[in-house]
């Protein structure tokens, strides 16, 4: 089947933006009909619409009411596309996700969280405004092969940076980090301390593809 044209989701991009989640849903149904699957809805559905959002929000036009219903139709969406189980016991490795304190954004970390379960991860979610602490508490309970972070404002930097030293104090130093999120992709790795900056939830899962591949190979 032919890739579907960026003008196929402006019908869902505009249900979205009108927070429409009845109407987001039906054209959700209709792009997976017509071959659109999962990543290309998220990517040039989703973050499409959450983009041009953004353009109309500046700081002193930030209307909230109208974010959280666009915010609730791009769940609806998510959880139509990734419908979600129960935490498998055993996953083929385990992440541990949060958005750190002071970050109450979390849209972006719950699709990362459904993409990793859809792959068969076991994915550990702290929810949003998580302490660094809890987070390393969480990595060492759970055995984590990973811990992510996902950030969305300037101000949590520092508080990226403190997760490995926080994982390092509790000799959880092959604890690998991965940081997404618009806040923080805009940065290096070396520059908030982690080992992977990622672009998208996908691009995110495929690293953790390979870093979890390298050790069943070795
Ligand atoms: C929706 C939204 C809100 C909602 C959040 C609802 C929710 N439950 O999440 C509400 C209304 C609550 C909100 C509040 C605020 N917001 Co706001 N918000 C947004 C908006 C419009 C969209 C964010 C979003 O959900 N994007 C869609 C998701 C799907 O994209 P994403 O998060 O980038 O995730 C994708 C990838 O990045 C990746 N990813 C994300 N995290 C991770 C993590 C890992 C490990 C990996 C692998 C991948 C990954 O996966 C996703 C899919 O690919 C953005 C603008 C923007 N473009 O980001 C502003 C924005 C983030 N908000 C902003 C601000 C300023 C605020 C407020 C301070 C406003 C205020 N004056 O009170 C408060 C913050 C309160 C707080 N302390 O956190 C600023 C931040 C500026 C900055 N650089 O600091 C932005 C950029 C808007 C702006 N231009 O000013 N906000």
């Amino acid at each position: 089947m032919p890739a579907l044209s960026a003008a196929a989701f402006d019908p869902l991009i505009a249900a979205l933006l009108a927070g429409d989640h009845a109407a987001a849903l039906a054209e959700t149904h209709r792009l997976r009909a017509a071959g659109a699957g999962a990543e290309a809805i998220v990517t040039a559905g989703l973050e499409t619409a959450m983009g041009r959002l953004d353009e109309k929000c500046t700081v002193e036009q930030f209307n909230l009411l109208e974010i959280m219903l666009v915010g609730r139709a791009v769940s609806v969406v998510v959880h139509e596309l990734y419908p979600e189980g129960v935490l498998p016991e055993t996953g083929r490795a385990t992440f541990v996700i949060a958005t750190l304190e002071g970050d109450v954004h979390d849209l972006g970390k719950n699709i990362v969280r459904t993409v990793l379960l859809g792959k068969g991860y076991r994915v550990v979610d702290l929810g949003r405004d998580c302490p660094v602490d809890a987070l390393a508490a969480a990595a060492e309970r759970e055995h984590a092969r990973a811990v992510l972070v996902s950030g969305l404002i300037s101000p949590i930097v520092p508080q990226v940076r403190r997760v490995r030293p926080a994982l390092a104090a509790r000799g959880l130093g092959r604890v690998a980090v991965v940081a997404g999120g618009a806040a923080l992709k805009q940065l290096a790795p070396a520059d908030l301390d982690v080992d992977y900056v990622a672009e998208t939830a996908f691009d995110g899962a495929r690293y953790l593809d390979s870093l979890v591949a390298k050790e069943t190979a070795a």
